[in-house]
């Protein structure tokens, strides 16, 4: 892990100029000296309803680079990434449409190739399906998980089928998650099966304070490794409309970034941001604003992470 001078001394374009990248780190494939890589994954085949996520991840770094233009780093966290590490954007893996079979697998095995370099990945969606081929490369290293889980969906739906529904049913099929130490948080629709995971449902989030779910979370994920995965359709559609399967009825952002900031400390190796559509996000961006902004958040975990 190192300092990043070059990042934090080449202070070069406003907000609303220059190139793209998610919050300004540099577009490289260096894996070498990266400790964290942003790696966008523009799929939405595993849509049940509206589909659009492929378009998620150019409009995350779209909006990134104002919450990635300062060069104290984001709010409220109190440095900047580059003061101890190496972050890169890793680009898009792509060339998949209309091949998710395909997709699956580059997918995995492009993770694989990440992590196996001894960097920590934040993959940003495409549709929640993407989760199930990023857990298989994880597991593979770190052997299974604890599922730290924000949605409006449990995503656990006993169903053969690969969609954005079922992905997690598989995982747990597939013995890739710590189910003892798992948790989903926000759901609001019918859960036929728990699978023995904690579910704290939006109703019950609504009550308790943020500082109160992220001990709940902390005590239940303990100091096992566990990989996040954030479906923006967490938050209320006021919040974040641009998104597939929108459930009215969620948490605020900054319940969200409450959520988040609380839960530093924990042992998170691995992570993902899902579900943002902008085609559905016609005012201001918000929806691609609340994801740049919590994709931010869910970086600084893994940097607290890989600095325990
Ligand atoms: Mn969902």
């Amino acid at each position: 892990m190192a300092r990043d001078d070059e990042m934090l001394d080449n202070w070069w374009d406003e907000a609303y100029s220059g190139p793209i990248s998610f919050m300004r780190f540099k577009f490289s494939k260096d894996l070498e000296s990266a400790d964290i890589a942003i790696l966008g994954v523009p799929y939405d085949l595993g849509t049940t309803n509206r589909p659009g996520a492929r378009f998620g991840p150019r409009a995350m770094r779209e909006q990134s680079t104002l919450t990635g233009e300062f060069d104290y780093g984001l709010w409220p966290w109190d440095y900047h990434l580059a003061e101890y590490h190496k972050v890169i954007d890793y680009g898009d893996i792509c060339n998949f449409a209309g091949y998710p079979k395909r997709m699956n697998k580059e997918l995995e095995a492009t993770t694989t190739k990440i992590i196996e370099s001894g960097t920590a990945c934040f993959a940003m969606g495409g549709d929640h399906f993407i989760s199930l081929p990023l857990l298989r490369s994880h597991v593979k290293k770190y052997g299974p998980l604890a599922l730290i889980h924000f949605d409006a969906h449990t995503d656990t739906w006993v169903d053969e089928d690969y969609n954005h529904g079922t992905m997690f049913y598989h995982a747990i099929k597939e013995g890739l998650l710590d189910l003892e130490h798992s948790i989903q948080l926000g759901i609001r629709t019918p859960n036929p099966q728990t699978h023995g995971i904690e579910i704290i449902y939006a109703d019950e989030l609504d009550e308790l304070k943020p500082s109160v779910v992220a001990e709940r979370i902390k005590a239940r994920v303990g100091d096992k490794k566990a990989y996040l995965t954030f479906d923006i359709d967490f938050l209320d559609p006021a919040y974040a409309p641009g998104t597939g399967t929108p459930v009215a009825g969620g948490p605020t952002v900054m319940a969200g970034r409450k959520i988040l900031k609380g839960i530093t400390g924990l042992n998170i190796v691995g992570a993902d941001l899902v579900e943002i559509a902008p085609a559905y996000d016609p005012i201001g961006s918000i929806t691609a604003v609340a994801g740049a902004t919590l994709g931010g958040d869910i970086l600084y975990l893994l940097s607290e992470a890989l600095r325990r």
